[in-house]
């Protein structure tokens, strides 16, 4: 049994609910699992098995008027690693949160041995990586963590090139198919033949100039001229407000439902007929693998990490970043085509099953921390 320390966020995007679902899993498997947060996950509440959750409020401090995040994630981890007995940490996202351990390994380091592995989930590479300022920073997160991995191959890339890494190893990420509940998969909205049925287009995400959130708009204005068709917009940001100026200035405000944050992601997407996931980048793209796993054709960007998610013409289509005809042809050709859209939704159910299913990704991370605890065990080699 390995006492885990996993530091993360706790809100609803993807690294959240990848590193939220790991704790479950590792739980699950007998692993004594502490989450370390800013606020309780909805997801780990209740608390799994084996699972706790630590808050780490915000400090209260008469000299310092700013917020000091990585302090208080580092004062945190480090009394909780003692308080639990830790055997390691595992960090999500390597700014703050691989800093922040890597504080608390040093405060504790006389008491105990306290390996940090990090996973690295996207912009905290291909954002902050390129970042005059803030690049130091971020290679400092890596190479100071006692073990990395990387979501997909091409984030991994990235991280060696930019960081002059070796090559960073890929635990991609996982979703549980027994976590969607039974009724999302039975209320699939049967599709049709009826070329009058009016079609629905759902997008997720956390509406950040890097989900071009307002392409989804402008495709469905070229969309709706040859079928009918609506658009969910889930989640929110701060590119929202563009997004909804933009319906209603191409007057689709009545096509298009924007419903905020929502926890219940499966049910959202088993009420539409095709994701949709124009982003600049993506380091691997979680809506996506939600999507295929609750039988829904994802139309994507050709970018970063989605190619290693969604197969092209065979799980969904990927089209050059900003093609919004491409995108358009794509989505008609699938609307019109429901044998051809259940085929792909199908094929996608099966490979969220088959690659990224819990039992085929937990086990890595497991491996990787029993190697990383051998090292910090063994004794250092006699010079
Ligand atoms: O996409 C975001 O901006 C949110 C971020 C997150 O914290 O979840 O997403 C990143 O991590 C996810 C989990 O590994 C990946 O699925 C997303 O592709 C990645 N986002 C980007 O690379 C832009």
């Amino acid at each position: 049994m390995i006492r885990i320390g996993i530091i993360c966020h706790t809100g609803i995007g993807g690294s959240a609910t990848v590193a939220c679902e790991l704790a479950r899993q590792l739980g699950a498997r007998g692993h004594a699992v502490h989450v370390i947060g800013r606020s309780q996950p909805a997801r780990l509440n209740p608390a799994p098995a084996n699972v706790r959750f630590h808050a780490v409020p915000p400090l209260a401090l008469p000299v310092a008027s700013e917020r000091l995040p990585t302090l208080e994630f580092a004062a945190a981890v480090a009394r909780i690693s003692l308080e639990e007995g830790l055997d390691l940490l595992h960090a999500h996202y390597s700014v703050p949160h691989a800093i922040s351990a890597q504080l608390a390994r040093e405060m504790v380091r006389c008491q105990k041995p306290l390996p940090v592995i990090t996973t690295l989930h996207g912009t905290d590479v291909t954002t902050l990586g390129r970042d005059p300022e803030f690049s130091a920073i971020a290679r400092l997160a890596i190479t100071g963590s006692d073990a990395v991995t990387a979501v997909s191959h091409s984030l991994a890339h990235e991280a060696s090139s930019l960081f002059s890494l070796p090559p960073v190893p890929v635990i991609p990420n996982f979703i549980d198919p027994t976590f969607l509940p039974p009724t999302h998969t039975a209320q699939r909205r049967p599709r049709s033949n009826n070329d009058r049925q009016e079609a629905v287009l759902v997008h997720v995400s956390n509406f950040r100039p890097v989900k071009r959130a307002t392409d989804c708009i402008r495709i469905l204005d070229l969309v709706r001229h040859r079928h009918p068709c609506r658009l969910l917009m889930v989640g929110q940001g701060p590119d929202l407000p563009a997004a909804r100026e933009l319906a209603r200035s191409l007057g689709l405000a009545s096509r298009v439902d924007f419903v905020g944050e929502q926890h219940d992601v499966a049910g959202w997407l088993a009420a539409a007929d095709i994701l949709l996931l124009p982003s600049q980048t993506e380091a691997f793209g979680m809506a996506a693998l939600e999507a295929m796993a609750t039988g829904l054709a994802v139309v994507a960007s050709h970018a970063g990490g989605l190619p290693e998610v969604v197969e092209d013409g065979v799980t969904g289509r990927l089209l050059p970043v900003g093609d919004l005809h491409a995108m358009t042809d794509a989505i008609l050709e699938l609307l019109k085509n429901p044998d051809l859209a259940d085929a792909l939704a199908e094929k996608g159910r099966r490979r969220a099953r088959d690659l990224f299913s819990p039992d085929h990704v937990v086990p890595r991370y497991l491996d990787l921390y029993e190697q990383t605890l051998t090292r910090f065990r063994s004794p250092p080699p006699v010079r």
